[in-house]
């Protein structure tokens, strides 16, 4: 009869709408067109990743640089990453500090350890971003090459809120810049100048990638190092700095060489930007700061 056909109409509607808004999303692209995952909230299982994960018995590292007055975000920072990144895993965090002493005592759950590696301080902000690949080079090359699978590079005036797990691992992972995501590209801060290494033409590029936080496999993450600090340092002999600094080489190293999986703007949005309706949860996010504050100069 018609009551029970609208009732079974209804019911088909409603869970075409649950199924949608929960398992897959029609409001944001969720796939590159070479293929990678872009990862929102929705589009994937983290029970069944975890599981799948746990099987092969991974560990990460996460890597973090905290260099002058930038030490005071440490505590907020790796507490929040005890909380949210890869819990239940084993995770490795290194500090790069120039005052190992002012690092906070951070009590880390079971398996998972934080490291304090000392590094000289520097009076150019730029340099100090700047030289982070050639750490990460001879961290990965030095230490941790054949003891962990997966790293993560991120910005320590940053912290967690959410879930940040098993399905933003891939070969190479970038991050969607939150400030520019819905940007033609044209409009990217890319370095513009044909001179530098990090040039991208205005009809080149894909995203615009955040420098505050990468990662991927061991290896695909020393070749992208290793690349960013060769190209910085050749562009710096001829006097040349990228607009972004590293960043803007990890933007050219991401053209060229394309991430395999992409990270929504949820895994690094910014605190003082107003939280968009495709934004569904935020899981880590640039805390309000005065440049004039913390930068040495
Ligand atoms: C953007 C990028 C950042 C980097 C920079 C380029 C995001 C969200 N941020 O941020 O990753 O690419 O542009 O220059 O993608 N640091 C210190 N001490 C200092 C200065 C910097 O330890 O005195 C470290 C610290 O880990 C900080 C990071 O360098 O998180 C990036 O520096 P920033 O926060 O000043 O750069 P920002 O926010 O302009």
């Amino acid at each position: 009869n018609v009551k029970q056909s609208c009732f079974l109409l209804f019911l088909a509607m409603f869970s075409t709408f649950l199924f949608h808004y929960f398992i897959s999303r029609t409001d944001v692209v969720s796939v590159t067109p070479w293929l990678a995952p872009i990862v929102w909230e929705g589009t994937f299982n983290p029970t069944l990743l975890d599981a799948v994960y746990y099987k092969k018995n991974i560990s990460i590292a996460a890597t973090v640089f905290a260099v002058g007055k930038y030490v005071m975000f440490l505590r907020n920072f790796l507490e929040t990453l005890d909380q949210h990144f890869f819990a239940g895993f084993r995770v490795h965090v290194y500090v790069f500090t120039d005052q190992p002493k002012e690092v906070p005592k951070v009590k880390m759950a079971a398996g998972r350890e934080l490291i304090v590696q000392p590094v000289p301080s520097s009076n150019r902000w730029q340099e100090i971003s700047a030289r982070r690949m050639e750490i990460i080079q001879k961290l990965i090359e030095e230490k941790i090459q054949n003891k962990v699978d997966y790293i993560f590079c991120l910005d320590v005036d940053s912290k967690f809120h959410d879930r940040w797990g098993t399905e933003s691992l891939g070969g190479l992972v970038a991050v969607i810049h939150p400030g520019y995501y819905k940007n033609d590209r044209s409009k990217f801060p890319y370095e513009r100048r044909t001179s530098s290494r990090a040039y991208v033409a205005p009809d080149e590029g894909d995203f615009y990638y955040c420098g505050g936080a990468f990662g991927g496999l061991i290896p695909e993450v020393l070749q992208l190092a290793k690349t960013c600090r060769k190209n910085f340092e050749d562009d710096a002999k001829e006097g040349i700095e990228a607009a972004w600094q590293e960043e803007s080489h990890l933007n050219r190293y991401m053209w060229i060489n394309k991430p395999s999986k992409v990270l929504s703007p949820e895994y690094l949005w910014q605190d003082f930007k107003q939280r968009e309706a495709e934004i569904r949860t935020i899981r880590f996010s640039g805390v309000v700061k005065n440049y004039n504050d913390i930068r040495p100069n």
